[in-house]
């Protein structure tokens, strides 16, 4: 690890990423923090931004500052654009409405998560030669922290303090050979009452470079017990990750130490929710609703990351892993709905009915769902579910632009 120039530091709101100038191939100490902010409701949400140079730079690792009493996670986010470019503002997923800051969503364009800090999480270091690239042709032009605020009670009288819980990332503007990207398996659809529900997503990866999974994140609300993901080849299923979302929510590495995606590799997850409610829960923003996502880190030999971030299914009732033949659903890991730890498998209640479909129509459809989808996310409002045709459809799987 090259040495760090500690003391260049930059906390305030308007700080840019670059701006402690690095001599050579130099590793600097980033700080990207709340500027002493007192938040007065519990789960609050707060962001701060950070401008990226015009001069790309390269993120190795990120060192978490943050009490656990008081904060229950911590995300950092790059973004194409932030909803605030020059001071904080409210990002709550399940954002409280009445707050002193102007709410938002953490980025208005191209988001990606790079980084998750919850609980006993410890610092993250990228594998060797492994970094995010931020800033000059990267699309990442912003670096965004979000803190989640679980327990505000110290900010409050007679105790007034107040907060800087943040990150250190070391940064370098000397370009790594391998680059890290973050790739989202989410669904849409909705978890029927009182039942268990497989919501589902699977995408086949097409481009020429081989991708080295190393890490991944689960995250659900409530209902989510398992989140799963896999990569099958040949219809041969192997586990890329299996984490109960209940537990801190960060990345963990991959089950298979130096996996690989190759070209005609599908990606897929799992997530198995337990409905006790009397109410079908929609995928949404707020804590009423679920989300169902899986997050795969890689890197990749070079510049070219995946041209897609995301994979959206349409998720239940319209949509499973059975739907697409070469995916060899008759070859799932049978512990897929095991949480890691257990040995129950949690079985899905009720039937599904799969309808042929014509193959451009619901390529359309899907293209549509993801641009709603995404609208949806990046609103932050709480959505309407979907409306649904009578018939639930029979999608394929395959890239979505
Ligand atoms: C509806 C849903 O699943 N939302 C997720 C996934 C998501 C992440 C990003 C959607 C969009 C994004 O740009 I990055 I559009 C979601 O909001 N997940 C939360 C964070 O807010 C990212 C999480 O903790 O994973
Ligand atoms: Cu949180
Ligand atoms: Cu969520």
């Amino acid at each position: 690890m090259a040495q760090l120039l500690y003391g260049v530091v930059c906390t305030a709101v308007l700080a840019v990423l670059t701006s402690a100038k690095p001599t050579g191939s130099e590793e600097m100490a980033v700080e990207l923090r709340m500027p002493e902010v007192q938040p007065k409701l519990h789960d609050t949400y707060l962001c701060v931004p950070m401008q990226a140079g015009k001069k790309a730079s390269y993120i190795t690792g990120f060192l978490p500052h943050a009490n656990s009493s008081t904060a229950h996670h911590m995300l950092i986010y790059g973004c194409a654009v932030p909803f605030k470019t020059d001071q904080i503002w409210n990002c709550g997923e399940m954002a409280s409405k009445n707050s002193d800051v102007e709410q938002g969503p953490v980025c208005t364009e191209g988001a990606k998560i790079l980084y998750a800090w919850a609980m006993d999480a410890t610092s993250l270091h990228l594998p060797k030669d492994v970094a995010f690239k931020v800033g000059g042709n990267s699309e990442i032009n912003w670096v965004v922290l979000q803190v989640h605020y679980k327990d505000v009670h110290l900010f409050l009288p007679p105790y007034n303090q107040k907060d800087h819980s943040g990150v250190t990332m070391l940064v370098t503007e000397t370009p790594k050979p391998k680059r890290a990207g973050v790739y989202l398996l989410a669904t849409d659809g909705e978890v029927a009452p009182n039942a268990v529900t497989y919501m589902e997503a699977a995408c086949s990866y097409e481009q020429p470079m081989t991708i080295h999974p190393f890490a991944y994140r689960t995250h659900a609300h409530d209902h989510g017990e398992v989140v799963s993901g896999y990569r099958v080849r040949n219809g041969q299923w192997t586990e890329l990750g299996r984490k109960s979302p209940k537990l801190p929510e960060m990345f963990y590495n991959v089950t298979h130490a130096g996996i690989t995606i190759l070209p005609g590799d599908i990606l897929a997850a799992r997530c198995t929710m337990v409905n006790h409610e009397n109410r079908t829960v929609a995928i949404g923003s707020t804590v009423k609703d679920e989300m169902c996502n899986f997050y795969l880190m890689y890197w990749v030999d070079g510049e070219d990351i995946m041209d897609e971030n995301y994979c959206v299914s349409p998720g239940p009732p319209s949509w499973y892993w059975s739907d697409v033949h070469a995916i060899h659903a008759e070859n799932v890991p049978a512990d897929a709905s095991v949480v890691p730890g257990t040995t129950e498998v949690i079985k899905a209640t009720g039937a599904k009915v799969v309808v042929e479909n014509d193959l451009d129509q619901v390529k359309d459809e899907f293209i549509q769902l993801l641009e709603n989808f995404r609208d949806r996310v990046e609103a932050g409002g709480n959505p309407e579910p979907e409306p649904r045709d009578e018939e639930p459809e029979n999608f394929n799987y395959y890239h979505y632009p």
